[in-house]
């Protein structure tokens, strides 16, 4: 027996990449259904395993340990921090769907980084660009790491580098926005495929399809997950009590609310409503909020009826 982690999950094969001295890709199947306290699971890229050796190469997922913590879009397993990368333009720079991506990485306990890609296609001029500024201070301000790439970025990717030691990183965002160039950028010997070098060999545009967990060279026990782009998330998978705790300046300040359980929305005495109108809690934030909490409201109505 031997233990290790699904690193690719990929049409019923599991890779999983051993715990040895010499680590080696094991091709495993999965022995079928695991029961863990009682509850059925189908495993995960990023889970621990142990698996029995049936060649050099080939093996048999056998047991699957309980999870530290279990992402379900992108579906992975054991992550301690989501790399959420947002474009500033192409798509244009949508921050209320930045906040409901935070929403579930949130209430997931993970530690988000928000990285802003293609800031190079901004023109110095353009009004974009202070847009731009305005909203990664205020993230850094609420206490999130913001790094923003300009081509022009060393520095910075040496930073995000090292906040992956000792970590399992997953990247995630919209499709196209750059995550699997932000990989290649961060470890270049990894050559995952985007959708600029397909292009190049005229096939048109490459979209990840799977995850895959990368292990980053030269530091142990750090791995980056690329992932597949997604926008749909459902609110209606939170409570509504999780869709508050999702904005960490409001977790702040809830103790201040005259109502224990205020949803900071029509209570007389709220704090965060106070603290808003006073300039301390940015407009942006708090209209996200109350965007998540109507979907969230309509959802719940609608699956009552
Ligand atoms: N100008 C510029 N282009 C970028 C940047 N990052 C990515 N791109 C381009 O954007 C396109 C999509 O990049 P990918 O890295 O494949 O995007 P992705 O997020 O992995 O997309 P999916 O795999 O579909 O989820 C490619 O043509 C990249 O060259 C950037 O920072 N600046
Ligand atoms: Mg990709
Ligand atoms: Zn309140």
């Amino acid at each position: 027996m031997l233990s290790g982690r699904i690193v690719k999950a990929l049409s019923g094969f599991y890779y999983v990449l051993t715990v040895e001295e010499s680590p080696r890709t094991i091709t495993c199947r999965a022995r079928g259904i695991f029961k863990h306290k009682k509850k059925l699971v189908t495993p995960l890229v990023g889970d621990l395993v142990t698996i029995e050796l049936s060649s050099d190469s080939e093996g048999t997922v056998m047991e699957v340990s309980s999870r530290g913590s279990e992402l379900i879009r992108p579906p992975v397993a054991n992550v301690d921090q989501v790399i959420l990368v947002f474009a500033v333009t192409d798509p244009e720079l949508q921050p209320e769907l930045l906040d409901k991506f935070l929403l579930f990485i949130e209430n997931e306990q993970l530690t988000p980084i928000i990285v802003f890609s293609k800031a190079d296609l901004i023109q110095e001029d353009d009004r974009a660009l202070d847009r731009l500024k305005q909203i990664s201070d205020a993230y850094r301000s609420i206490g999130y790491d913001v790094f923003i790439l300009t081509g022009d970025d060393s520095n910075d990717l040496d930073m995000l580098l090292r906040k992956m030691d000792g970590r399992v990183s997953v990247l995630a965002g919209q499709s196209g926005v750059g995550k699997s160039t932000l990989l290649n950028r961060l470890m270049p010997m990894a050559l995952v495929q985007t959708g600029e070098v397909s292009a190049k060999l005229g096939r048109g545009k490459h979209t990840t399809r799977h995850v895959e967990l990368i292990a980053v060279p030269g530091a142990e026990h750090s791995f980056l997950a690329d992932t597949p782009g997604f926008s749909q998330l459902d609110v209606s998978l939170l409570t509504a009590e999780q869709i508050t705790n999702g904005y960490r300046e409001f977790l702040d300040v809830r103790d201040q609310c005259k109502f224990r359980g205020c949803t900071h929305v029509h209570e007389p005495d709220c704090a965060v409503i106070r603290l808003l109108a006073e300039g301390a809690i940015h407009t942006f934030r708090y209209e996200s909020y109350k965007q998540w909490m109507s979907e969230w409201t309509e959802l719940k109505r609608r699956s009552k009826r």
